[in-house]
């Protein structure tokens, strides 16, 4: 079948090469740049293995600005929150089923991919489809969340299960033929269904990360490491306890527990859970307060090490960086950063540097992303060239005894 992919971004660009491998695929962008680039054979794709599969369907992917007639359309475009109101911003997933339904036919299938609040498939986009004159049924509809993890998306894309939040039989069965690049189990279900499960899956993980920052405070205050005292609880066969850190960054887990709470009246837990992840840039600048004291002479400078949301990424979206930075500077604290992931970005309080500037005369390294480059610093170097040798581990990655070894002070979060 011929598949119209609206929206070329993290999830839209690899769900679009992989229908490639079995279906001719029309990708669609706003950003003419992006389409440009995709033209020229330059994807603007970070994993090497998404960058093989672009090359691997070359003739079978085209990409453009304008949507055109085809038998599915998959909306894929981006839902994030209004800065203003907080709340789910569906404008671009509205303009995508305001772009299809002029060329929308009998028998077309309809995919919202994009992650939205629940009801938003039948009761936003198959209202717009409808203004075509065709009854739901005469097309076919269904929503079909994404579960794939940012640095490992094609294996999760392809061997995750996925669910089919479809309207009636046949949309189901075209939306399976639509995913046949998917080896996971396909498991069928309503949108408003699958709209849930998809929000209910990151509310999980952010609620179960804000329960082991609250153990890491606790931790602190009781005198015990929470990290080995984590390792020793998930022995436990019926206990998963993820890690503590800096906050959540990223654009799924910090939003989408939000469109969850924002359509009940009986949330507690899940927006409690989000101020607990979002207090952890206050309490990394406490830790870093602590471990620094008073400076005299200048206003004392501190290192962030990464300024990703997560680590061995170069994606900055969301990143608790953001707010450690700002509240640093807010205290008077010379912010210097450096990521070995990241080059520049234009949203974040602070310039990024080499490591070798970043470092040089500074009173304290935070480490704020879980890179692996981090675990082999040389800490020998990095002590002579400091002016006082303090590390804040916020994810627990630097070996204490050999940072200790250097001649640092070692603060690690929750320990
Ligand atoms: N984090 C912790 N502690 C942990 C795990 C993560 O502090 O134990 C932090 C990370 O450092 C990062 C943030 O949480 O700042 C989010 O990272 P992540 O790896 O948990 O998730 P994302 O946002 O990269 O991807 C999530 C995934 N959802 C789940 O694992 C339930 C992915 O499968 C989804 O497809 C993706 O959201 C999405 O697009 O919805």
């Amino acid at each position: 079948m011929k598949v119209c992919v609206i929206g070329l971004g993290y999830v839209g660009l690899p769900t679009a090469l992989l229908a490639a491998r079995n279906h001719e695929v029309v990708g669609v962008d706003v950003d003419e740049s992006k389409v440009d680039a995709l033209d020229r054979g330059e994807p603007p794709l970070e994993e090497p293995a998404l960058v093989d599969l672009f090359h691997e369907v070359e003739g079978r992917f085209e990409a453009r600005t304008d949507v055109v007639p085809a038998d599915a359309f998959v909306i894929v475009t981006p839902t994030p929150l209004d800065a203003d109101t907080e709340v789910a911003d569906l404008a671009a997933v509205r303009a995508a089923a305001e772009a299809v339904e002029p060329v929308l036919t009998r028998d077309d299938l309809v995919v919202v991919e994009s992650t939205v609040p629940p009801g938003t498939t039948e009761r936003l986009v198959g209202r717009i489809l409808e203004r075509s004159g065709l009854e739901r049924g005469a097309f076919s509809l269904a929503h079909c969340p994404e579960r794939a993890i940012p640095g490992d998306t094609l294996n999760e894309m392809v061997g995750n299960a996925r669910l089919l939040g479809a309207i009636d039989d046949r949309s189901a069965e075209r939306a399976a033929d639509l995913y046949s690049f998917v080896e996971g189990d396909l498991h069928r279900t309503t949108p408003r269904g699958a709209e849930f499960v998809k929000l209910m899956e990151n509310t999980y993980r952010d609620v179960n990360i804000a329960l082991a920052n609250e153990f890491a405070k606790i931790a602190e205050e009781l005198g015990v490491d929470v990290h080995r005292s984590v390792d020793l609880a998930n022995e436990h066969p019926r206990v998963d306890v993820h890690r503590p850190g800096p906050g959540v960054g990223g654009h799924c887990i910090t939003i989408d527990p939000q469109f969850l709470a924002q359509s009940s009246t009986h949330d507690r837990l899940i927006s409690q859970a989000r101020a607990i992840n979002d207090s952890m840039a206050k309490h990394v600048l406490g830790l870093v307060q602590g471990a620094v004291g008073e400076v005299p002479d200048r206003d004392p400078r501190v290192t962030l090490l990464g300024v990703a949301y997560k680590g061995d990424v170069g994606d900055t979206r969301e990143t608790p960086a953001r707010p450690i930075a700002r509240l640093a500077r807010n205290v008077g604290f010379d912010v210097r950063a450096y990521d070995p992931h990241v080059e520049s970005d234009a949203d974040l309080p602070v310039e990024l540097d080499s490591l070798e500037t970043a470092t040089a005369g500074s009173d304290c390294l935070v480490v704020v992303t879980d890179h692996s480059a981090f675990a082999n610093l040389d800490s020998e170097s990095l002590a002579t060239r400091m002016r006082s040798p303090t590390v804040v581990d916020a994810r627990a990655v630097v070996d204490r005894s050999r940072w200790e070894a250097a001649g640092f002070e070692v603060v690690v979060l929750g320990d």
